[in-house]
């Protein structure tokens, strides 16, 4: 029996007792030798989107919803034995492995996202190289969040609309339930390095704006985190699948 073996088999009833703190967000369990991921917090506080979004909408999605992926995720990985690096690298290969991992694992990541997609200090228009390649790709500013709001307010049931990069070129596209654009099950059409994302779960809006998603939807444009959308520019023009 090697040590990883051991450790995985002589205290499996301990795991998750002992654990140590690694970079962005996820630890390795000292017994079982798997990364557990861990929900990050807010970057500002539960009622600071109002009245945009409303803070118990807020903490329920991010203290029972992200919370409740991240949970499933880490039990998938444990029950598989997986240690994974990193959640994106379970969705970039997520041909290989199985829905309870792509599921809550795509759950896990694209919240990790929404929540830098979004700030206090948000709304207006992007400057500079942003709004540069949105005009080169969508004409005006205008036109390109007409396009990615009517995808959001017309997509079908749950899912997520996205401003995503594709070969240097931007695009609008929806995902179903918790699937990312870096999903390599996708049709290549579909894939690309999210830029900027709308959760269009119910439960991202329904307290507040009950079955009128078209409302949320426009009330996302005053706090959508401009800065974040341009970091994620730079990276994934660096970024190929
Ligand atoms: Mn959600």
């Amino acid at each position: 029996m090697n040590k990883r073996e051991f450790l995985k088999t002589g205290f499996i009833g301990a795991a998750g007792i002992a654990s140590v703190s690694m970079a962005k967000g996820s630890k390795v369990n000292l017994f079982s030798n798997i990364r557990t991921f861990e929900i990050p917090s807010l970057p500002y506080d539960y009622d600071a989107l109002e009245p945009y979004i409303d803070k118990e909408t807020m903490e329920i999605h991010h203290s029972m919803h992200h919370a409740g992926y991240t949970r499933k995720f880490n039990d998938a990985l444990q029950k598989q034995g997986l240690d994974i690096k990193t959640a994106r690298d379970v969705l970039i290969n997520a041909s290989l492995y199985d829905s309870a991992l792509v599921n809550n694992g795509g759950g896990y990541f694209n919240h990790k996202l929404f929540w830098k997609f979004l700030s206090p200090n948000g709304g207006g228009e992007p400057q500079g190289d942003l709004k540069d390649i949105i005009v080169r790709d969508f004409g005006s500013f205008g036109n390109f969040k007409d396009k990615l709001s009517t995808a959001a307010k017309t997509h079908f049931g749950s899912g997520w609309a996205w401003l995503i990069l594709q070969k240097n070129k931007l695009q609008i596209t929806t995902t179903l339930n918790q699937d990312s654009p870096f999903m390599d099950t996708l049709p290549s059409k579909e894939r690309g390095f999210p830029l900027l994302g709308i959760d269009v779960w119910e439960h991202a809006y329904y307290l507040k704006y009950q079955n009128r998603r078209a409302e949320y939807v426009e009330a996302f444009w005053n706090i959508v985190n401009w800065e974040t959308v341009l970091e994620r520019l730079s990276k994934g023009k660096k970024f190929s699948f």
